[in-house]
């Protein structure tokens, strides 16, 4: 195995909490199993959207695996998991007075004290794309006004029962693949193309409910909201995590520069801009005029700083290239003006490995936006061609070590420059549904054996490596350490 990345020195590494994360969908499975209704993602895998064909019924079978996945990662010396809870398991009608299933709450409570157990710190994402069937045919989802409420509710509803083990929560994983994938572009789940009218009033619904929710949670005495329960004051976290590509102008040519910030503002200002100023960026409010809504005085107000920590997805960078007539045009590419790649080229089309990329994006988030936190919610890689080799040459997956050895050098030199990033988690834990793709690209840095009945877990090189320099030596988790808010389940 590698040295530790040269930037990486051991005080930093051991003053920071390093861990993996995974989504209910991709590992769970027990798709029909203690009272679950479908998600939009049951329904379009089923429908055949898959490649392969593939489906969550089953996953990584985590919903019945979890003891020994949690002993795994305590082996390797992991301290911080995240990971998703699935709605139409917790809230099987999904919306707010439907009633809670009582299987999905011991399911999840079994789920959160093994890990606890296990001396490793949850860290929740509330939704991570797995919409209940039932709220997409009423209202159609995030499009509709009403999924603010039912939103809020649902979380209501983990924080009561999870909220006096559980005190980082993020509320939305990834708006952008949200609404522009699920809705927008309709090529995720729930597979129905809404046009840019649609995508801006996803991401409108989905800004909205985070507000909401981040109020609910911290209880601001003056807000009245609808049938709020939650007791205590909660003294935990609420964040979100945003993913987002590096754009580097092309060329040092005005417009050149001028597209990749603008690029920047239009993928991650449309939602980080409303949560740390209050509104959408300047740029995107011209150049989307015609179909971008607007907020009012008090819903800029009770967006405005709504987040305890801003959580980053980051896998990759691109150059971009302007126009020198039309201001709102970026286009992306992934060779410089010679035609030399920006990086190599992973098993996921859209994934080139640049190390230097995730310095520049994390300088720039943090002198655009000054965050008090930072955490990494996902960084991670597909290796070419790993899902055709046995599970003897899986493993030796030096294309990850690589990966992980150069990204984790450059966070850790944006950390030495002040650059407020105390947490990262790698995606993923384990190989799992990769959504459109089926089981066919790998993130996991466990290998799972899909063609054998026990779903054998095997750890990778790069599993080796994140536990030795990172896992093993970082920050532990502090859990049990105080009671956070919430109410005893
Ligand atoms: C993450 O998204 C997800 O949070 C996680 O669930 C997933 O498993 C992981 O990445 C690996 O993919 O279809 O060509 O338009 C990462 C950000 C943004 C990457 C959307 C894929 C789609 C490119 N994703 N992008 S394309």
């Amino acid at each position: 195995l590698p040295d530790a990345p040269a930037m990486c020195p051991l005080e930093m590494r051991k003053n920071t909490r390093w861990g993996v994360a995974t989504a209910s969908y991709q590992v769970e499975g027990g798709w029909n199993l203690g009272g679950r209704t479908p998600s939009v993602w049951d329904t379009f895998s089923h429908a055949g959207f898959i490649k392969n064909n593939d489906t969550g019924d089953v996953a990584c079978d985590m919903y019945h695996k979890y003891p020994q996945d949690f002993k795994l990662m305590r082996e390797l010396g992991i301290k911080h998991y995240r990971f998703s809870f699935s709605w139409n398991r917790i809230l099987p009608q999904g919306g707010k007075g439907t009633p809670v299933n009582p299987e999905g709450i011991a399911f999840y409570n079994s789920l959160i004290n093994e890990m606890i157990a296990n001396n490793i710190r949850p860290y929740a994402t509330i939704f991570h794309w797995d919409l209940p069937q039932v709220l997409q045919d009423k209202y159609q989802g995030l499009i509709g006004e009403e999924f603010i409420a039912d939103f809020v509710n649902y979380a209501n509803v983990l924080f009561e029962n999870f909220g006096d083990r559980i005190r980082d929560w993020m509320t939305f994983n990834e708006p952008w693949v949200t609404c522009v994938l699920q809705y927008g572009q309709g090529v995720f789940a729930p597979g129905i193309p809404m046009g840019d009218e649609g995508m801006y009033k996803c991401g409108h619904n989905l800004l909205r409910a985070h507000a909401k929710t981040y109020q609910l949670y911290h209880k601001v005495p003056q807000a009245k909201l609808d049938n709020v329960t939650f007791a205590d004051a909660a003294r935990g976290k609420v964040g979100i995590a945003l993913n987002i590509e590096y754009l580097e102008p092309l060329t040092e040519a005005k417009e050149d520069v001028a597209a990749a910030n603008y690029g920047l503002e239009k993928n991650l200002g449309w939602f980080a801009d409303p949560l740390f100023f209050g509104d959408y960026p300047a740029s995107l409010k011209s150049c989307a005029k015609d179909v971008l809504p607007s907020f009012t005085a008090e819903e800029s107000k009770l967006l405005k700083g709504s987040l305890d920590f801003l959580g980053i997805n980051f896998y990759t960078g691109k150059f971009a290239k302007g126009s020198a007539t039309d201001k709102c045009s970026v286009e992306t590419r992934e060779q410089d003006v010679n035609g030399k790649d920006i990086g190599p080229l992973a098993e996921s089309s859209w994934l080139r490995v640049v190390p230097w990329s995730f310095y520049k994006l994390l300088k720039y988030v943090q002198s655009r936006y000054d965050p008090k936190q930072i955490i990494i919610t996902e960084n991670g890689v597909s290796a070419p061609k790993e899902d055709s080799m046995s599970v003897q040459q899986a493993i030796r997956d030096d294309f990850r070590v690589n990966y992980y050895k150069g990204y984790l050098d450059y966070l850790c030199k944006a950390i030495s420059e002040g650059v407020k990033v105390n947490t990262y988690f790698a995606w993923s834990f384990m190989d799992n549904f990769e959504w459109r793709e089926g089981y066919s690209q790998r993130f996991g840095i466990n290998h799972v054996d899909f063609d054998s009945p026990e779903l054998t877990r095997t750890t990778k090189d790069s599993g080796k490596f994140l536990s030795k320099h990172f896992f093993r030596v970082g920050r532990g988790g502090g859990v049990g350490a105080r009671r956070p808010g919430g109410r005893k389940p």
